[in-house]
């Protein structure tokens, strides 16, 4: 018998398995065809990461003997008791009859945000939406974490983050034909090692060297210049987070105001700008937004902005900007203000001109590989009309029937009885973590499924234990990846563990509703065939060629095989407005939106404005809080996805998530590079370790996302992580009444030395068990 390497695809990149003598799944490698593989996934076969696997289904224990509801505010804290499947599966399927009997479905939260694994059949956010569907619906959510203001701005301005994600110009041409680039928010090559569904060959590295190597010039407006290497010479403005649109605004002043912009592009291919000229030169408020007056808000020389904005106009210039600049309050206003100044330098559509919204965020990015539908699993209709902006989960718990703003309509916060989560991590993702702790306490019943005994599984009431991707056969799929991976399954399931899809199989067999379910598969194989070759059609028609099933899985991997075209963003539009007309209720690109005029948002004006956050370094609370605290995306984890792995646990610092801080903002609290700090605000405080780096700007520090929550003391209100977690400090309001996306880098905070001994970080331990009385 011969042990052949077979692939594996996690959303960071494609890994080959290896099998030992006896085979048995023994070792990863990094995929022999990516130029420049992510080292994040290497050790999923290790004891480590194994050692926090859910075993068996669990139930809290004053759930399991008193029943749904019962002491609810102690969730996190009990022991839980481990039961047969059988018993599990009976419990679930009989709580959510109950649930829909007493209350409908509206009582159902399936909304189960996360990112789940890469895999596009066992998708567990795809198949929890799938499952409830077949059993009368759940209340959903809206948009992303990832992009929450620029979703919902966005289609009214120019068009919808899909469409601009799947056409951004390509690193090639960007190389070719691009001589300024200016970037807010660098492009962080630790972020591009993921996409969605299974990076398979990494090329921002080559794309962002590439355009260094042929002249192209950079410019980073970035509070951390860490967030940009290009190998080459990069030009940092240390911004003030937050306070880009100011920068933007006076950008678009200077043009404005020395004639250096392209009014033919204007009429030709935009509405609005008369309406927003006034607002620029002040004639609206009294304030030209000037340099000089720009200078005051975001910190950068005036002379530098006016020079900058010259040079723009004088060459062929990309603007781009990062998503975590809209994952802040009034998020949607750097965006607009972005897509303004390109407008009036007029060179949307051009190869290496116009803008761009997120190279480096994700892979896909930059790519020349041809768009195409790979598979995916479908999720059925939703009978439920309620939903909630992502972000707005916590709000929903604790203010049932309140009504909320969301892109100029009013709705209603459902009452949530029971909720039901797979593929996610509440406990990673949300805002103000000791504020969604205290909303937890209200629905009768949380279940989760999981792999790993999480924070958020720790605080639910029925855990079921899911496989991981090594556990199962699957299909990987990434947007404009040349790859379609088999997922070949690589080991048996470990403990009981049982897949998202068998798991809500049974339950629909429970609850009468199997045939909807499974759709009269037989299998997972089946449906990995079916979706497979729906896919191939699909693809085909667009003119990608995919092998058929057998021979792709006989394969290992599949090419998609079309033309390589590289993309010039808007190109079409602009060579003819009115033939490729944009979905804008113009046509055009919106300068000054009637559509959100119309809406009447006292936080969302109908052009990009200069509006204050609600704290930032230069607001009132920076006197108490002098820091501007960013928490950026890990870069040895996806989000808190192995974060118990060796290669993420060798980046702590005494166990502790490193919080990088400027050497005299250090110096001047007594901190030296190493010593465990207090980050603190009114709404929590947690422990982090200083990292010393000048390459941050000064009154700003940066405790990347990933440590798994750790509450020192769960029983109290806002008690000390232990571990690092930015969300224990974060700011749980929306980012307006636009869009209510989160606004996880509007946070300030002050840090100081903590001398006493260190409690343990207990977050990497299994719950406490107990057995049946
Ligand atoms: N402060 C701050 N907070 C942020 C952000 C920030 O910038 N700053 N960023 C936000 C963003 S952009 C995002 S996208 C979110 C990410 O938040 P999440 O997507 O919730 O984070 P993950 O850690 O990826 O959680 C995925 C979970 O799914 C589980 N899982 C994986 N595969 C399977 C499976 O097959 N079955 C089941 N049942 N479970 C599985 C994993 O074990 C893990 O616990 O965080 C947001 N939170
Ligand atoms: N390794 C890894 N990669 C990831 C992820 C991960 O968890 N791990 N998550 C993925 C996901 S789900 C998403 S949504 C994307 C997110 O991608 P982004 O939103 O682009 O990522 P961030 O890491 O939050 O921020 C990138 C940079 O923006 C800068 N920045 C923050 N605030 C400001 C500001 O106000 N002004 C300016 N000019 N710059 C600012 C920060 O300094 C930071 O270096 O990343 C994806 N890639
Ligand atoms: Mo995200």
């Amino acid at each position: 018998m011969t042990h052949q390497r077979t692939l594996t695809a996690a959303h960071w990149g494609v890994y080959e398995v290896e099998y030992d003598e006896q085979g048995k799944a023994s070792r990863l490698h990094p995929f022999s065809q990516d130029p420049d593989p992510s080292p994040i996934g290497l050790h999923m076969l290790s004891d480590e990461v194994a050692r926090l696997r859910v075993g068996r289904p669990a139930v809290r224990k004053s759930w399991l003997e008193k029943g749904p509801g019962a002491a609810s505010d102690k969730r996190g804290q009990e022991p839980f008791v481990e039961v047969p499947w059988d018993e599990a599966l009976d419990l679930v399927a009989a709580e959510l009859k109950r649930v829909q009997t007493s209350w409908g479905n509206e009582a159902v939260f399936g909304g189960s945000y996360g990112w789940s694994s890469a895999g596009r059949f066992h998708h567990a956010q795809s198949q929890v939406k799938r499952f409830l569907n077949c059993y009368g619906g759940f209340v959903r959510h809206q948009d992303s974490y990832s992009l929450g203001a620029a979703r919902v701005l966005m289609p009214h301005i120019v068009a919808s983050m899909e469409e601009l994600m799947a056409m951004h110009t390509s690193w090639d041409v960007l190389a070719e034909h691009c001589k300024l680039f200016v970037t807010f928010g660098g492009v962080p090559r630790k972020n591009a090692q993921i996409n969605a569904g299974g990076a398979t060959l990494h090329h921002v590295k080559r794309g962002l060297y590439g355009m260094a190597a042929k002249g192209v010039r950079f410019v980073n407006v970035t509070p951390t210049a860490e967030d940009l290497d290009n190998g080459s010479e990069v030009e940092w403005l240390a911004v003030r987070p937050n306070t880009d649109t100011a920068l933007i605004l006076a950008l678009c002043h200077v043009l404005y105001t020395e004639k250096l912009y392209d009014r033919s592009f204007l009429d030709r291919c935009t509405v609005g700008f008369e309406k927003f000229v006034p607002y620029l030169v002040g004639e609206s408020d009294g304030q030209p937004k000037t340099p000089a007056w720009a200078e005051r808000i975001c910190g950068i020389s005036a002379a530098r902005i006016a020079s900058l904005a010259r040079e723009m106009a004088a060459t062929r210039t990309t603007v781009s900007i990062g998503w975590s600049l809209q994952r802040s309050h009034h998020g949607e206003q750097p965006f607009w203000a972005l897509v303004t100044l390109a407008c009036m330098l007029g060179q949307i559509g051009l190869p290496g001109g116009g803008f761009g919204v997120g190279y480096g965020p994700v892979n896909l990015m930059g790519s020349g590989y041809p768009k195409y539908s790979g598979p995916t699993l479908p999720q059925g209709t939703n009978p439920v009309k309620s939903f909630i902006p992502v972000a707005r989960f916590t709000d929903m718990l604790l203010h049932p029937g309140a009504s909320f703003d969301y892109n100029g309509e009013r709705h209603t916060y459902p009452d949530i009885h029971l909720v039901y989560w797979a593929g996610g991590n509440p406990y990673h993702h949300h805002q103000d973590l000791n504020r969604l702790r205290q909303a937890w306490s209200k629905p009768d019943t949380i279940i989760f499924h999981e792999q790993f005994w999480t924070p958020a599984a720790k605080m639910a009431d029925i855990v079921l234990p899911a496989t991981t991707s090594l556990e199962r056969d699957d299909i990987g799929y990434g947007s404009r990846e040349p790859f379609v991976i088999a997922m070949k399954k690589a080991r048996e399931p470990l403990g009981e563990a049982r897949d998202d899809y068998d798991i809500f199989q049974a339950l629909a067999q429970r609850l009468g509703v199997a045939e909807a379910h499974s759709q009269g598969h037989a299998s997972s194989g089946d449906w990995l065939e079916h979706l497979y070759e729906e896919a191939r059609v699909k693809s085909a028609k667009a003119g990608v060629t995919l092998p058929p099933f057998a021979q792709f899985w006989e394969a290992g991997l599949a090419e998609a095989k079309g033309e390589k075209r590289d993309p010039v963003m808007l190109a079409a539009f602009r060579t003819d407005p009115a033939k490729h007309a944009l979905k804008t209720p113009s046509g055009k690109i919106e300068i000054y939106s009637e559509r959100i005029a119309s809406f009447a948002l006292d936080d969302c004006p109908p052009h990009p404005t200069w509006m204050e956050p609600i704290e930032w370094l230069g607001s009132r609370t920076a006197e108490r809080y002098p820091l501007h605290m960013l928490s950026d995306q890990p870069a040895d984890k996806l989000h808190s996805q192995l974060d118990h792995s060796p290669y993420a646990k060798a980046t702590k610092i005494k166990g502790r998530q490193p919080i990088t801080i400027h050497p005299e903002d250090a110096a001047a609290r007594g901190i030296a590079d190493g010593d465990i700090l207090r980050v603190y605000n009114d709404r929590g405080a947690c422990l982090a370790a200083a990292r010393l780096s000048d390459r941050i700007r000064r009154g700003v520090v940066r405790l990347s996302t990933g440590a798994w929550f750790d509450p020192a003391d769960a029983g109290s209100n806002r008690p000390l992580e232990k571990h690092g977690n930015p969300n224990a400090l974060t700011l749980d309001v929306g980012a307006s009444k636009l869009s209510q996306g989160c606004i996880a880098q509007t946070c300030l905070v002050e840090v100081e030395r903590f001398d006493g001994p260190a409690p343990p970080v207990t977050a990497h331990q299994p719950p406490a068990f107990d057995v049946r009385r």
